[in-house]
């Protein structure tokens, strides 16, 4: 496809049916700061090949879909301000503009399944907000994943989103939720939620069958796999709880909308917790990639 540019490293890795995982790009351009977002970025990578598999990060660049990105091109990302967000419905006015783009989990999820890449991991994902009935804020991560056909390897989501209304939105577009060794639905930054997911399983390997089941069966639509923070990282479910009802009270003050809202949400966060929630948000992070890219190798088996 002439929009598609597919780095050499990831192009061989699919001839050669080896383990890929893709990476986002948004978390670089929106999601943590300069230089933290270009250390994660790499340290993502280092994770998925140390795991013997191949990370593909993926962003819009000049105009082009790139799949698999060189260490300048992930270094202009974390580097350039204004880089927009993008989700599905940004994707065609970007390209057409010969634009730079960071994919949201929408936006990566659609080209890691058009590149042919099966898992994708990611720090949380977007959800249903908080007052919702009012603002109608729901992230376009929720129609991808009931139409895109890629495994998203995520920790939860955190509590600047409304959990159960998030879970219901996941129910109703037929999206299973997998927890990894865990009957608890993971927050983000704590391991617990206080809802459950619909299937706690024990290894990569049974989370790889499902996966592979449901390409088998040409069901449409992703799997959220939810994977806890590591114990160590964890930060007290209190102390976080507060922090967030202060950010989402700051934006509300605010009048924070649309695709702001997530970013400004972060942002906040970072700063009224001292840095405590960047800690945690690298941890979780590093241990999604190394899960995802588990996965990936259980899957190229079967
Ligand atoms: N959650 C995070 N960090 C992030 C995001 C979510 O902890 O960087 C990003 C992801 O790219 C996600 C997007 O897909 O925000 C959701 O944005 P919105 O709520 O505007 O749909
Ligand atoms: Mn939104």
């Amino acid at each position: 496809m002439e929009y598609l540019s597919m780095s050499k490293e990831v192009s061989e890795a699919l001839a050669l049916n080896k383990p890929i995982v893709a990476l986002e790009s948004t978390i670089i351009s929106h999601g943590f700061n300069y230089p933290e977002n270009l250390e994660t970025a790499q340290t993502c990578e280092k994770i998925i090949r140390d795991a013997g598999a191949v990370p593909a990060t993926i962003a819009i660049i000049g105009g082009k879909i790139k799949v698999g990105l060189s260490t300048d091109e992930v270094e202009f990302l974390a580097t350039t301000k204004g880089i927009r967000k993008c989700s599905r419905r940004d994707v065609a006015a970007i390209i057409s503009q010969k634009g730079d783009g960071a994919t949201t989990v929408s936006g990566t999820m659609m080209f890691a399944e058009m590149a042919g890449i099966k898992v994708f991991a990611t720090g949380g994902i977007g959800g249903v907000h908080r007052n919702a009935e009012t603002t109608f804020d729901i992230s376009a991560d929720l129609e991808e994943l009931a139409q895109t056909k890629v495994a998203v390897v995520c920790a939860g989501a955190k509590s600047i989103l409304d959990i159960p209304l998030t879970l219901e939105y996941l129910e109703t577009a037929g999206v299973p939720v997998i927890g990894y060794n865990t009957d608890d639905f993971p927050n983000f930054y704590t391991r617990k939620s206080g809802m459950k997911v619909d299937y706690n399983l024990p290894t990569t390997k049974a989370i790889a069958d499902v996966v592979f089941t449901s390409h088998k069966l040409k069901l449409k639509g992703g799997i959220l796999v939810c994977n806890p923070i590591p114990q160590d990282a964890e930060l007290d479910y209190d102390f976080i709880q507060a922090k967030v009802e202060t950010a989402v009270q700051e934006s509300i003050d605010k009048g924070i909308r649309g695709k702001e809202s997530t970013p400004f949400l972060l942002a906040k966060l970072h700063d009224i917790t001292q840095g405590k929630s960047v800690v945690a948000n690298k941890a979780l992070v590093f241990n999604n990639a190394r899960v995802a890219a588990e996965i990936a190798a259980e899957l190229v088996k079967m």
